[in-house]
């Protein structure tokens, strides 16, 4: 009864009516939802993870697998995770979770507005003992997900402490496809990259990005916004950013796919991973009471 009394309150504190309310969403966990007339979208405050954003007119733009987990402790498979203060695996620490400890943790809801036709959902975590056994860091993180005819998500990561910070961050966004191997990425060619599934070697993107086996690569040195083409979905996904230098493209393909027990069998071929991050040599270095703010910028045309 304590957490539908809470759901109530923060709903009745927050809600927009015919806008924007505040619900129990899968496994029980708290989500807003978004009904705008320019767009829907739903934000769980597991992990500030936006799950869903469709905007009027166009269908559903992220994946979200039908074997996802919905629980604390565990990442939700699909959507946009938020990867801080590290990228994949911690360095040196093998049992530290991967990509970082804030997409598996319940955060906040700081505020809900309505501004013209776009509706912003601010969530925030921030420092504690619970963030301090991985990472001795004083910081606020706050995720600002706005929600209209395009999508913008913001990091906005505040050092709050005495000492420089330096991490890694990314959001870590599940595109849906019609059929991965259909699709392609434009806006790479030239860049580096680091493949993860041969040693991390450094190579060099020719032309459009195809998938055609399991694919990771972190694209190096790039603020390009990439265009995802679907000749099935027959849609063009412009993915813009703002203060990111790196773009993480993966597909699990079969092998991998098949050892995701999150991820039902043959889901690897309806999503491709365009992760608008700042990773590796490109983590962020940022000093006492300062502020970086990364964002991504999604919109959707036919084709
Ligand atoms: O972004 C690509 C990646 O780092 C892959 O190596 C793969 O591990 C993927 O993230 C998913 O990671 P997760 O911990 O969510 O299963």
């Amino acid at each position: 009864m304590e957490a539908v009394a809470a759901l109530a309150g923060l709903d009745r504190e927050f809600g927009i009516p015919g806008i924007a309310s505040v619900v129990e969403g899968n496994g029980g966990l708290s989500k807003v939802r978004i009904t705008s007339p320019q767009a829907t979208g739903e934000m769980y405050l597991h992990g500030g993870h936006v799950t869903a954003w469709k905007p009027a007119g166009a269908e559903e733009v992220l994946f979200v697998s039908s074997e996802s987990r919905w629980e604390d402790g565990r990442a939700i498979r699909g959507g946009v995770p938020v990867c801080f203060p590290w990228f994949g695996d911690k360095k040196g620490d093998p049992k530290a979770p991967a990509h970082g400890f804030v997409r598996t943790k319940a955060w906040e809801l700081e505020s809900i507005a309505q501004t013209g036709n776009t509706t912003t959902v601010s969530m925030f975590t921030e420092s504690g003992p619970d963030t301090k056994k991985w990472w001795p860091a004083d910081f606020r993180l706050v995720h600002r997900a706005t929600f209209g005819s395009e999508l913008r998500l913001e990091l906005i990561l505040t050092n709050t402490g005495a000492t420089p910070l330096r991490f890694e961050e990314a959001l870590h966004a599940y595109h849906r496809v019609g059929q991965i191997e259909k699709a392609r990425v434009r806006g790479l060619d030239g860049v580096h990259y680091l493949d993860k599934t041969d040693q991390n070697r450094e190579k060099t993107q020719q032309g459009e990005v195809a998938i055609t086996s399991e694919t990771d690569r972190i694209y190096l040195d790039t603020s390009a916004a990439v265009d995802l083409e679907d000749p099935i979905l027959h849609r063009r996904t412009r993915i813009a950013k703002e203060n990111s230098r790196t773009t993480v493209v993966w597909n699990p393909w079969v092998e991998k796919a098949h050892s995701m027990s999150d991820l039902a069998d043959d889901e690897w071929q309806k999503m491709i991973c365009i992760e608008t991050s700042n990773v590796s040599d490109f983590a962020v270095n940022l000093e006492p009471g300062r502020q970086h703010r990364m964002e991504l910028i999604v919109r959707v045309a036919g084709f």
